[in-house]
Formats: C-alpha cells, sequence, structure tokens
C-alpha cells in the first residue's frame, strides 16, 4: 500500500472495472499510464470476473477495492483513503432482458449508484475544482431510431426498457452536476460493444457459446432489428480520448456506423466458426422465438462530434472484429464454462424457457 501512496499524476476511480468493457479499458490503461493509480471499484456481480485482470493485479499503479456503489459509507471510505482527482463510471446492470425480470435493481445500481458517486464527486471538487466525472452511457437512451436518420448529442431522449431508463435518468442525473454544481463532467453514449470478456447473456457470445454447445439460437421477433456494433477496444480507446480531452459538460456518441441486421450477424457468426472448426452448417440452429417487450427496432448514432474533435476513429470492421471475438472465445473454454454454470442456467430458462 505504501506504493500506491506515491505521487500519482492521476488517481482514478474506474467503478465497474471487472466487468466487460472496464476490464478491457483497464488492461488497455493501466501499463499505457504508469503514472496514474486506477482503482477498480467493483461489488463482483455475476457479470464480473477478477481473473480478467490477471495481466496488471499485480501492477503498482492498480488497485481493487469490493464495494457495491450503492453503498454510500463504503465509497466515502474509498474516496479518503485515495484522495481520488477523478471518476470513470462503468459500473452498471447492464442486460436489457435482466432489466425487464427485475428492474428495481436497475434503478438502485444505475441511478442511486450513479447519485453517490455524483456526491463524492461534488464533495471532492470543493478542494479539487478539476475534479473529472466520465460517466459511460449508452445508445439505448435515444430509443428507437427512424430508418433515414441517426442520433447526434442533442436527439430527444426516449428510452424503451426499465435499462435504458435506468442509464437516461444517470446522463441526466449527471448533465445536473454540471449545470447546477460546476462539476467537470463528460458523458459518452456508445452501441453495441463486442469482444472478449462480454458476459454470455449478450446477443453476441450467447450465439457462440450455444454454437459451441450445439444449442439452438434464439432469435427475437423477425431477427431483422438493426444494431451498430462496435468492437471494444475502439470503445475505450473513445473513452481514453474523452476522459482527456473532451469538453467539461460535453456529450459525445460514439457508434461504429456498421449497422446490421440481428440475422445477417447470426450469419456471419456462423460462417466464422464454420470456418474456424471445419464443423456446421450452423444456421440449422437458428430458432425464431417470441419477441423481447419493447425490442427497439434500430439504433444509429451520428458519430461526427467526436470524430470531429477529438480525432476518434473505429479501427476495425465488424468482420475483423468478429474473427477476434471467435477465436477468443474458442480459446476460453474454461472461462465460458465458469460464466454458464449456476446461475445463467436458472436466467436461461426464466428468459427462454417460455419464449417458444
Ligand atoms: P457488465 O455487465 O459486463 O459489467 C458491469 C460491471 O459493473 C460488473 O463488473 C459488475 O460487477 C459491476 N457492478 C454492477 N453493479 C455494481 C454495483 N452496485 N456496485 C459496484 N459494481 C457493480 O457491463 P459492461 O457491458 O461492461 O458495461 C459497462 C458500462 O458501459 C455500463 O454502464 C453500460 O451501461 C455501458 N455500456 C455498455 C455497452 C455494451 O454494449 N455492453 C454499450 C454502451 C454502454
Ligand atoms: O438471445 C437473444 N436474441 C436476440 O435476438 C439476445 C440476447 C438478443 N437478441 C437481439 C436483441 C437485440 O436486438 O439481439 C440484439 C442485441 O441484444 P443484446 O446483446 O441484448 O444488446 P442490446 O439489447 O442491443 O443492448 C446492448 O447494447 C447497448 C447492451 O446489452 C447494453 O448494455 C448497451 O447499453
Amino acid at each position: 500500500m505504501a506504493e500506491k501512496n506515491r505521487n500519482f499524476k492521476k488517481r482514478i476511480a474506474v467503478t465497474g472495472g471487472a466487468g466487460f468493457i472496464g476490464s478491457n479499458l483497464l488492461l488497455m490503461m493501466v501499463p499505457r499510464y504508469p503514472d496514474y493509480l486506477f482503482v477498480n471499484i467493483d461489488c463482483l456481480t455475476y457479470a464480473a470476473n477478477l481473473s480478467n485482470l490477471s495481466e496488471i493485479d499485480s501492477a503498482e499503479n492498480y488497485e481493487f477495492e469490493k464495494i457495491d456503489i450503492t453503498d454510500y459509507a463504503g465509497l466515502e471510505q474509498c474516496f479518503n483513503k485515495y484522495n481520488f482527482d477523478s471518476v470513470i463510471h462503468l459500473a452498471a446492470e447492464s442486460h436489457v432482458d435482466r432489466s425487464l425480470i427485475g428492474p428495481a435493481l436497475f434503478i438502485q445500481t444505475n441511478v442511486m449508484g450513479t447519485f453517490n458517486l455524483l456526491e463524492l464527486a461534488r464533495k471532492s471538487a470543493v478542494s479539487n475544482s478539476d475534479f473529472r466525472f466520465l460517466h459511460v452511457s449508452t445508445d439505448e437512451v435515444y430509443g428507437s431510431i427512424e430508418t433515414g436518420s441517426r442520433a447526434d448529442e442533442n436527439y430527444p431522449v426516449n428510452p424503451s426498457s426499465p435499462y435504458a431508463a435506468s442509464k437516461a435518468a444517470a446522463d441526466q442525473m449527471v448533465r445536473s452536476y454540471h449545470k447546477s454544481y460546476g462539476l467537470n463532467t463528460v458523458i459518452t453514449n456508445c452501441t453495441n460493444n463486442y469482444g472478449a470478456f462480454q458476459f454470455p447473456e449478450k446477443l453476441i457470445p450467447l450465439l457462440i457459446n450455444n454454437i459451441i454447445n450445439g444449442k439452438t439460437m434464439p432469435v427475437y421477433g423477425d431477427g431483422r432489428n438493426i444494431r451498430d456494433w462496435l468492437y471494444v477496444e475502439d470503445h475505450c480507446r473513445a473513452l481514453d480520448l474523452v476522459f482527456h480531452n473532451g469538453v467539461a459538460g460535453s456529450v459525445y456518441n460514439i457508434g461504429s456506423g456498421s449497422e446490421t441486421e440481428n440475422i445477417i450477424l447470426i450469419k456471419k457468426i456462423c460462417a466464422i466458426l464454420e470456418k474456424k472448426t471445419g464443423a456446421g452448417p450452423f444456421d440449422k440452429l437458428i430458432e425464431f422465438v417470441k419477441d423481447r417487450p419493447g425490442h427497439d427496432r434500430r439504433y444509429a448514432l451520428d458519430s461526427s462530434k467526436i470524430k470531429n474533435e477529438l480525432g476518434w476513429e473505429p479501427s476495425l470492421s465488424l468482420d475483423e472484429g468478429l474473427e477476434l471475438t471467435v477465436d477468443w472465445y474458442l480459446s476460453q473454454s474454461d472461462w465460458l464454462k465458469k460464466c454458464t454454470s449456476g446461475e445463467y442456467v436458472n436466467y436461461y430458462e426464466k428468459v427462454y424457457g417460455d419464449r417458444k
């Protein structure tokens, strides 16, 4: 711990660092910024996996604190211990289907948890007026986007699921702390991510896991809903840029522009797995099932602001990112097995059991 008290240039609380995006972000930023201290604050829900972070576990500029962001006193102690000058806030309940089954937890974590962090940031800003608060949010806050248009940062907020509504509420809280208290905030709204460490409740890893195990692939509705898929490392590079260079009080949309119908995406994944395993054909496992209630038809963001102001561009095409992702899951059978045993079996039955 003595080492951790040394004079770091920045002292950053990263919430949700053991989840999918948080793990990718920490694995990128901890070695890149040896003179910053990163403290991963995570309560380790089903979606977390500390083993993702084994490469940086013993780094001098990394610490882990098991704290629930709904526990204000626990967070306050942690803020006192580390004297943070910034927060990168990723911790959330993140899955739409779970929010439909149990919305209360989403309000607790995503709204109240964000409020707790904002309060502590506001208090920290009394002695450090530059205190930076990066809030990581989603394109789902805009709701379904009509064909032919793309949502820019001024697009009306119109969430459809309890998850999306909880994120929209948190975004508005963050906006209000900038307007009312002058807190140095930035908000990012990003499209669907995919890549290593994503929990197999989300579409892409769920499909890969089901194919590997010879299970059917549940496709909601007619399979023609559109998502704008972004490789997670491209999202993390954008977060790094916004954290350092984003203008206080601003919002940045982050999307790849590669809009794809779910059924097309599914066929791409089948083709990659057929090529890599020599088995298949896998599209015979496709099964159209009852639609998700409130299912947004199309997400599509206008990301020109982050491109023009901060020089961000996605580096990988969807086809390139999918190849890397399939390779990663094929090489991580133990990781996948750990995720898909225990609670996952009940979850799967609850969400998919009566969908046929
Ligand atoms: P995830 O579900 O994989 O991970 C969430 C992490 O937060 C987990 O490590 C979990 O343990 C932690 N967490 C949850 N509740 C907590 C609590 N009460 N206290 C402390 N830690 C808690 O999520 P993700 O996909 O990595 O998403 C990270 C953030 O990015 C979320 O805020 C999400 O809304 C946002 N986002 C995700 C996507 C996407 O496609 N996955 C896209 C845009 C934005
Ligand atoms: O079994 C499935 N079958 C299916 O057809 C699942 C899990 C999903 N789908 C469809 C629903 C969506 O149209 O695939 C699409 C993607 O679904 P998810 O992976 O659940 O993502 P989505 O609901 O679009 O939300 C994601 O992107 C925005 C993340 O889960 C959010 O955390 C992020 O904020």
